[in-house]
């Protein structure tokens, strides 16, 4: 069928509206029709040329919601007309990973989809017969998209999908990080370096379990306002402080964050976020992502004496098992996403939802189609 896609022809060139061929499911996929998703900096870090898993041409966006139009053979748990949100990390309940409890990264499918494939090794999409990598497995800057089974949420019907699409990413990576990953308690001191539409997903993460301080660290003042709304406490801006910012973050915090994290993808922050953590105990865990080549530093002293560096992927979460119930958390009046969605565009306009996000006037855009 012809659908409308926004396609990633090389790095560092805008995207390019136009018309492409996707083919139906095959064996356990299913149809998607792509109602709404977001533009998340991930999708600009691999139009950047930045990620080493990058493909050209690709249809990128991994933030979406939508319903399912077609399931393929043997499909049993989506029939047409149900609401889901794509997974990037999907949810087997099979694999050696699934299985263990102790991570929510299900490898199943996860070297085709570094491969910009569907499982079989192959695409669905095309252009003038030209093959077009997937993207994440998700590929959401498309009106329609082809996923496995395993790699879709089923959601409740009365959810807004330009709303929930944020869920596909953001909100779970910022939320899930705080709950799943560090399992940050109420009365901690939180630091959060980055507020965009990851770290403002923290900080309302934080205000969640009852955090006593919660730090927000950004170039950008005009994050201030927005970021206070949700709970932040203390605003530092680096550009503003005299000397070091660890040790003003450690006298802040009256001896170091309990728990802080990198929310950018710049390797420098990441060591200061593992260095204003306390003694002893501090946790610092690393969300953003930084560009193929870069490296992170510290004195190993650091963590001899009790700093731990972690990492989050789609915040901790098990998607199929997860995503439904942060839904309900929106539906229920529990998490705030209306506030964080600063802009709505049509697919045509996306290149603009990449420039307002690069010059900081955007939190999350959002497409609708
Ligand atoms: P964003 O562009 O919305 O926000 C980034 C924020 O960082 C901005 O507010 C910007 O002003 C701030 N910033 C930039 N340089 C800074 C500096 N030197 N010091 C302090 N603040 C600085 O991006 P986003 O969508 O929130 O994504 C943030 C990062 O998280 C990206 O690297 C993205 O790829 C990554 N990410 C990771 C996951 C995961 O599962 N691990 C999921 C989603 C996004
Ligand atoms: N392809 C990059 C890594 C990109 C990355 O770390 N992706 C995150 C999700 S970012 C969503 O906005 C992730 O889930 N990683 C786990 C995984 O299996 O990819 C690279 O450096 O190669
Ligand atoms: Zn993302």
């Amino acid at each position: 069928m012809d659908v409308k896609a926004a396609i990633a022809f090389e790095a560092a060139k805008p995207l390019t509206v136009e018309t492409v061929q996707l083919e139906g499911p095959k064996e356990g996929e299913v149809l998607v029709e792509i109602k709404a998703t977001g533009v998340c900096h991930t999708d600009a870090y691999t139009l950047s040329g930045k990620d080493p898993e990058g493909l050209f041409p690709a249809i990128l966006g991994h933030e979406g919601a939508g319903i399912v139009v077609e399931v393929g053979q043997g499909v049993k748990s989506l029939k047409p007309g149900d609401h889901v949100i794509p997974l990037y990390t999907p949810e087997c309940r099979q694999c050696e990973y699934c299985l263990s409890q102790k991570t929510n990264l299900c490898q199943a499918i996860r070297q085709t989809q570094g491969q910009g494939l569907m499982p079989d090794g192959t695409s669905r999409f095309s252009v003038n017969g030209e093959m077009i990598h997937h993207y994440m497995g998700t590929s959401t800057f498309a009106n329609y998209t082809v996923l496995p089974e395993i790699a879709l949420a089923k959601i409740r019907e009365d959810a807004p999908f330009d709303k929930v699409c944020y869920i596909g990413c953001g909100v779970t990576t910022g939320i899930g990080a705080v709950i799943n990953t560090a399992k940050v308690e109420a009365g901690a001191n939180v630091v959060v370096f980055g507020l965009g539409g990851i770290g403002l997903n923290v900080i309302q993460g934080a205000r969640m379990v009852g955090a006593n301080m919660i730090v927000g660290v950004d170039i950008n003042p005009a994050k201030r306002p927005l970021a206070e709304k949700f709970g932040m406490t203390h605003f530092v801006n680096p550009h503003e402080i005299d000397g070091d910012i660890v040790k003003y973050i450690v006298d802040l915090t009256r001896g170091g964050a309990d728990y802080s994290f990198e929310c950018v993808g710049n390797v420098n922050l990441m060591r200061q976020a593992l260095e204003c953590c306390h003694k002893g105990w501090g946790v610092c865990t690393i969300i953003g992502v930084a560009g193929g080549g870069e490296e992170i530093r510290t004195r190993p002293f650091q963590l001899v004496t009790g700093r731990v560096w972690k990492g989050s992927a789609f915040g901790g979460a098990r998607g199929r098992t997860d995503v439904p119930k942060i839904v309900d958390w929106y539906m229920e009046g529990k998490i705030n996403i209306d506030d964080l969605i600063t802009h709505v565009m049509p697919l045509e306009k996306i290149n603009d939802a990449l420039d307002l996000m690069h010059k900081g006037e955007s939190i999350r855009s959002v497409i609708t189609f």
